[in-house]
């Protein structure tokens, strides 16, 4: 390949990257959860076309708290779902809904809309 090709093939992967840097990376990276010494360790989640952040990261056996704010009215997820522990929760347009839970086992938990389309997960170190 002369200079040219190499320079356009070169260029043309880095936009390739960063394009997708800049669709995906934002929304799969990680929120750690602050553990204070006592009570929960709360995460704010916002619900529009998907869940903002989607990727929530815990310790185990302390209490999580996260904080679901629905800015949405239409669409499936006025339900958000974390079977893990057995939650079904209805999320109201415009205010704030809490699940409450305490992961035990370290792994990775999904959830999901009341449809499973919109999906994030609950990472327990
Ligand atoms: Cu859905």
């Amino acid at each position: 390949m002369d200079p040219t090709a190499i320079g356009v093939t070169v260029g043309g992967v880095a936009l390739a990257i960063g394009v997708n840097l800049y669709f995906f990376a934002p929304r799969r990276a990680a929120v750690v959860a602050p553990a204070p010494a006592s009570g929960p360790q709360e995460v704010r989640i916002v619900v529009r076309d998907g869940y903002a952040p989607d990727v929530v990261e815990v310790r185990a056996g302390r209490p999580v708290r996260l904080v679901f704010h629905r800015e949405e009215v239409a669409g499936c997820s006025d339900t958000v779902l974390l079977p893990a522990w057995g939650i079904t929760q209805r999320l109201p347009a415009d205010q704030d809904t809490a699940v409450e839970f305490t992961p035990m086992t370290p792994g990775e938990y999904e959830f999901t809309c009341g449809m499973h389309m919109l999906r994030g997960k609950v990472v327990v170190r």
